[in-house]
């Protein structure tokens, strides 16, 4: 049994399906841990959800911004943009089950054993693991909920763009979703700056990797949703996944063991 962590799919199915042929993944015993963004931009985001989610227990995967608007979209919270490609999964005979399967992903896996944690975008340096697994488990509620519709409506804005503990109902919701699956770049105090998607920070503020974190040395934080790091972070304890395979870069699938990083090309 080995398990894998891939980045950003994105809806890029045959990208996935090689990526997979090329180490070998064996469905009846390996395990795949998906850094989210399963879907959107891509082409083929119905072929990609049906087969993650008929891994079934092989398959660990975490909800990225993209699969938030997803769900967003199916709750009728938000109508699709054009640059969204996710018609073919609402459109599908069984749309239900889909849009079920993604609202039961976690936000925030974390394996004690493997000490390893995957989030999609990051955490915040003033969590704990435990903070962070309090956190999300608080948003995963919001999401699968009865009250879900309206916390969808909510969902997107900036602000606040700090935590702080006395933050109620949507607010408080609201920062928890873009620290975990929006967030590149902050400041000590995780003030998040969400405007930047480049590889440079403005002023006072860093990728939120680089601060001193209260999550444990000893975790590694696996993570996607920045395209522009290319994979690399050059710093122990963080493995970025997302290599831009949705712009034409590359898929790459990480062997959790050993972080051997396998990549493929994207369709051209
Ligand atoms: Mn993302």
């Amino acid at each position: 049994m080995t398990t894998y962590a891939v980045g950003d799919i994105q809806g890029c199915y045959s990208v996935l399906r090689r990526a997979l042929d090329t180490v070998d993944f064996d469905e009846s015993k390996d395990k795949l841990w998906v850094a989210g963004d399963m879907v959107n931009r891509g082409p083929e985001n119905l072929a990609t959800l049906r087969y993650l989610k008929s891994l079934g227990k092989q398959c660990i995967a975490v909800l990225g911004n993209h699969d938030l608007h997803l769900l967003a979209i199916a709750a009728g919270a938000r109508t699709p943009k054009r640059s969204d490609t996710i018609q073919d999964v609402l459109d599908a005979p069984d749309r239900d089950e889909l849009i079920h399967w993604v609202k039961h992903r976690p936000v925030v896996h974390y394996s004690e054993k493997k000490s390893c944690l995957m989030v999609h975008a990051g955490i915040p340096p003033i969590w704990s693991e435990k903070k962070a697994l309090k956190r999300a488990a608080e948003l995963e509620e919001a999401i699968r909920g009865s009250n879900s519709d309206e916390f969808f409506h909510h969902m997107y804005g900036n602000e606040p763009n700090i935590w702080s503990k006395g933050l109620e109902g949507t607010d408080r919701l609201r920062v928890i979703a873009n620290y975990f699956t929006r967030m590149r770049f902050c400041n000590a105090r995780a003030e998040l700056e969400l405007i930047q998607k480049g590889d440079l920070p403005p002023p006072g503020f860093a990728p939120w990797f680089l601060h001193d974190h209260k999550h444990s040395k000893k975790t590694t934080v696996i993570f996607g949703h920045w395209a522009a790091l290319e994979g690399r972070v050059f710093e122990d304890g963080y493995e970025a996944l997302d290599t831009g395979c949705v712009w034409g870069g590359s898929l790459t699938v990480m062997r959790i063991k050993d972080r051997v990083r396998f990549s493929v090309d994207a369709d051209r």
